[in-house]
């Protein structure tokens, strides 16, 4: 006569016999000495991407009452690069890091002995648990990361959200993790031979070459895609492939077709209207270019990673806005439906003598996909907001 407590126990020792065992997979390079080199650096790189990857975030999404800064010019094309180039820098490391510890995913007890859990039984499994939270994870930020740097939007949910969402888990289950392994990790960062009493294994890389290797693997995804910021290594960056696509010298991210912008007869017909604290004006192409016309030199820096600079020539939002009475913000905004349609100036981007409503991009009008015949370029700030075809400026006070 069996109950299910016997059968219960019969099955985790049938599954016990079958699974693998971890001294089934002996290799002289894994060991506390390995794992906490690759974690460390790996967490590093979690760490800064969690950060500019924030940052990234705040600027698009001000909480209230937070100014994103206009200064310096350069400050979100570099974060951005930041964020995109130590999550390629991570992924080799993320696989050396489990490949070191891949053998303890094996170790046992596997499943609680009896259908009563112990608490032996509830701490391991939430040890277990939590690893698991921190791998898959970690793997869904890089991987989407990669997809979304790629423009190959395959996921059936808005990237943006959910990658955010889910690096809070990521970032919480790394504290949590190094906080737990907390005297491994001393221990391995201290000792020399602890990896090799630990691991029969023989022959092989040693752990320094599997460090070398993952370290030479962070290099490689490094360079193989930070062509699109840095145009010296363009040619060797098989991954940045938008670079110089695109009219004027300028990758296009979205097409004028896609925001439905009818190009027959839009210089004609196009007018701007501002809108202010005191009146609203609306003026032709004519009238924009009889303004006092400036020329700065700042970069698109798409959260997709590339950025690119060019010289832009138009009249400030400052002195547009003066026009209706002034003031020290607006939203702009374009017939274009889609979410990036439309953006706010904050106060100090506003009145940032280099923010302007862009006609003309490295000498010439602005060709349609770069948001003919007007669009805003403003320094230190995301390219999903440098808003294209624009049609509306509502200044407020
Ligand atoms: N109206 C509108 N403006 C827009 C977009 C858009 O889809 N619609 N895309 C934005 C994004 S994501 C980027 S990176 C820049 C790219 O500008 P470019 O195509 O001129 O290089 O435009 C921004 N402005
Ligand atoms: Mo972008």
């Amino acid at each position: 006569m069996t109950g299910p407590g016997d059968r219960f126990a019969g099955l985790v020792a049938r599954l016990d016999g079958r699974l693998p065992r971890p001294e089934q997979f002996p290799h002289r390079a894994r060991g506390r000495w390995l794992t906490t080199r690759a974690g460390m650096l790996l967490g590093l790189c979690f760490g800064v991407c969690f950060v500019t990857g924030v940052w990234s975030h705040v600027v698009q999404h001000p909480p209230f009452g937070f100014v994103p800064p206009s200064r310096p010019w350069w400050g979100y094309a570099v974060s951005q690069g930041v964020h995109v180039t130590t999550g390629m820098a991570a992924i080799p490391l993320l696989v050396v890091k489990l490949w070191s510890v891949a053998p303890r995913f094996w170790q046992r007890p596997l499943f609680p002995s009896s259908l009563r859990p112990t608490r032996q039984d509830l701490r391991h499994a939430a040890e277990r648990g939590s690893v698991l939270v921190l791998v898959a994870s970690g793997i869904f930020e890089l991987v989407t990361g990669v997809f979304n740097v790629a423009q190959a939007y395959v996921f059936p949910f808005f990237f943006p959200a959910l990658h955010f969402a889910v690096a809070w888990l990521a970032i919480g289950s790394v504290v949590l993790h190094v906080a737990v392994q907390w005297p491994a990790i001393r221990d391995g960062w201290r000792s020399r031979e602890v990896a090799r009493l630990q691991d029969p294994g023989r022959g092989g890389l040693t752990r320094r070459g599997v460090l070398g290797l993952g370290l030479t693997g962070s290099v490689v995804a490094v360079v193989t895609t930070v062509g699109d910021k840095i145009p010296a290594l363009t040619r060797i960056s098989v991954f940045s492939q938008r670079t110089r696509q695109g009219p004027q010298g300028l990758p296009v991210n979205g097409l004028a077709v896609w925001a439905g912008i009818d190009p027959d007869g839009r210089a004609e017909r196009w007018r701007l209207q501002l809108v202010g604290p005191d009146r609203t004006v609306e003026l032709d192409l004519v009238a924009v270019r009889a303004l006092p016309q400036v020329t700065v030199r700042l970069p698109i820096a798409c959260v997709e990673g590339w950025s690119v600079a060019a010289d832009w020539t138009g009249v400030r939002l400052a002195d547009l806005a003066a026009l209706v009475g002034g003031g020290s913000r607006a939203v702009v905004s374009s017939p274009d439906p889609g979410l990036y349609g439309r953006s706010e100036v904050g106060p100090d981007a506003f009145a940032n003598p280099d923010t302007l409503i862009a006609l003309q991009l490295n000498g010439e009008p602005l060709a349609l996909d770069h948001g003919h015949p007007a669009r805003l370029i403003a320094p230190n700030r995301p390219g999903a907001l440098q808003t294209k075809w624009l049609d509306r400026i509502q200044v407020s006070r």
